[in-house]
């Protein structure tokens, strides 16, 4: 896979040269550039930002220098497949997900359009149509102070569903949200510590027994902590054992979704 991505702070990218996403460029799994915005520029300020027409606080990233840059990521695109994802972080975008991250990995060629201020000139999103498949993308509801942070979240997210990055797949399926509940806790050793004992089940070899109770776990974390997640949660194929934890924990399944029972408490949380 390519990855551009194009910042006026090219320096808060260094991390993904970092562990496994630095790996995964050095053995050839990801081709990753950076480009400074900045050099798309041809005033000798190098400006990228003006004021808003309309008025209101601070400022907008100017158009040109974005369609520069971007003209050239469209133009170093691998192979001669369709056209490349270009990733717009923004608060005002749709949420960035398991689901997303998938459906990227799969790509030749993403592009990371990085804002800053109150964010990039509307004309440039439109424009870039034309060249690429423009996604508007937010980590979630709360704002940064640019792309730059999102765009570390969102490479590792997608870089680490490549093969070969992860040494072992298996790791990529027993994870929080691979199935659309959290995952279960984990513990190792000691089997005591500071008078905490590591339950007993995890102890007792019995693999059938510790399955069933992780996957209790799962529900009971993900009830508590993102009921949201439980609610679009699909029931309708689950085995008995899964249907019997949910039950347990006060959820009947109506219509193939979790639904709490009349009269049963709101998770502690
Ligand atoms: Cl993707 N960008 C910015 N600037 N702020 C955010 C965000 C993205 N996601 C949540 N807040």
């Amino acid at each position: 896979m390519r990855i551009d991505v194009v910042s006026i702070f090219p320096e808060y990218l260094a991390p993904l040269e970092l562990s496994l996403i630095g790996k995964a460029r050095q053995d050839g799994i990801l081709d990753l550039h950076v480009h400074d915005l900045r050099s798309y520029t041809t005033d000798r300020h190098r400006t990228v930002d003006d004021t808003p027409y309309g008025g209101g606080a601070g400022m907008v990233m100017k158009p040109e220098p974005w369609s520069q840059a971007l003209t050239a990521v469209a133009e170093a695109r691998p192979g001669h497949g369709g056209k490349p994802v270009l990733i717009v972080p923004s608060p005002a975008g749709e949420r960035f997900t398991q689901a997303l991250a998938h459906e990227l990995a799969v790509e030749e060629h993403l592009a990371f359009a990085c804002g800053r201020y109150e964010g990039i000139d509307e004309r440039v999103i439109e424009w870039a149509g034309d060249h690429f498949d423009v996604r508007p993308v937010s980590l979630g509801d709360y704002v940064l102070n640019g792309g730059e942070v999102a765009v570390l979240a969102m490479v590792e997210a997608v870089g680490r569903l490549l093969p070969g990055v992860v040494g072992n797949p298996e790791s990529l399926v027993e994870e929080s949200h691979s199935d659309g509940l959290l995952e279960y806790p984990v513990y190792t050793k000691p089997a005591v510590w500071r008078d905490r004992e590591v339950p007993a089940i995890l102890l007792s070899g019995n693999h059938g027994k510790i399955a069933q109770w992780r996957r209790h776990e799962q529900f009971r974390r993900t009830s508590e902590r993102r009921p949201d997640l439980l609610e679009v949660f699909d029931a309708g194929k689950l085995p008995k054992a899964d249907r019997l934890a949910l039950q347990e924990l006060g959820y009947d399944i109506v219509d193939g979704r979790p639904v709490r029972r009349q009269g049963t408490a709101e998770p502690a949380g």
